[in-house]
């Protein structure tokens, strides 16, 4: 398999899909609810995850296809080729300010991490990798992340962290965000996940997140040097959801170490 060939393939498709998307607004966008109340899926999200599975299988219909909506097969294991996507990350962004949102996927052989793609839909932004070649920001190449002090440090982060919740000490939190240089809340993981690769955020940190989610930015991430793992520290699991931080190579340790007590 010729890589930067399937490259090719992949780029061509995240672009004639981002344009299908672009389109849909002139029509009637139906709402559903998922899991609850702000869990939303839309007739777009499923439209377009059916798109990349129909292409994809008309190109390799060997591969296997892990898609949120679910739309592809039931995938246990990450032998083989496997594609991980979300067709739109940041739906309630999508529904509410029809910008914010991603398609972001990854490419993986036997669970390496071949090639990893983050799309902003409305800016026609892309920044994607190829493992082993480096990382790019449309055109141009993504430099490896220089060292931030933590003190120094913007970080992305939900504001219901920081709150009494089930999965960390708040407290702690509330000194972390006391000891940077500041906040931001995207609604997007991929959207976030893109900008800590890029060095607009130095980390990103979400308490439950699925591997399409993260699938493509895990690949982006290991050719700039941005660590990525749950909260534990240990490796991303691309199976099962789970805490996840991913942040420059300089406070990575130090905020798991410091900041994060999970209960
Ligand atoms: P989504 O838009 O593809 O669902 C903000 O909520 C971020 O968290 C988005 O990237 C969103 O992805 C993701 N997310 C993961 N699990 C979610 C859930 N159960 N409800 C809402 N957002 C979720
Ligand atoms: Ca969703
Ligand atoms: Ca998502
Ligand atoms: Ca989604």
């Amino acid at each position: 398999m010729n890589i930067n060939k399937v490259d090719e393939f992949a780029k061509e498709m995240i672009f004639e899909a981002g344009k299908r998307i672009r389109e849909a607004f002139s029509y009637d966008l139906k709402v559903y609810t998922k899991s609850g109340a702000n869990d939303l899926v839309t007739n777009i999200d499923r439209e377009t995850e059916l798109f990349f599975i129909e292409k994809i299988k008309a190109s390799f219909p060997q591969h296997k296809i892990l898609g949120e909506e679910g739309m592809g097969e039931n995938v246990t294991s990450l032998e083989g080729p496997v594609w991980i996507i979300d067709p739109i990350d940041g739906t309630m962004n999508f529904v509410k300010q029809h910008r914010h949102f991603m398609i972001t996927m990854g490419f993986f052989i036997d669970g390496i991490g071949k090639l990893g793609y983050i799309f902003d839909v409305m800016r026609e932004d892309l920044f994607y990798a190829i493992e082993g070649q480096g990382a790019w920001y449309n055109d141009s190449p993504l430099r490896k992340l220089q060292p931030v002090p933590l003190e120094e440090a913007v970080i992305g982060i939900n504001a219901t962290w920081v709150t009494p919740n089930r999965v960390v000490n708040h407290e702690k939190m509330i000194e972390l965000v006391h000891t940077i240089r500041g906040t931001r809340s995207y609604g997007s993981a991929a959207m976030e996940i893109a900008f800590v690769i890029s060095g607009k955020l130095d980390a990103y940190i979400s308490m439950r997140l699925s591997p399409w989610d993260i699938g493509g930015g895990t690949v982006i991430a290991k050719e700039v040097g941005a660590i990525a793992s749950n909260l534990k520290g240990e490796e991303c699991n691309l199976l099962s959801k789970d805490t996840f931080i991913i942040a420059n190579p300089s406070i990575h340790h130090q905020i798991l170490n410091d900041y994060i007590e999970e209960k």
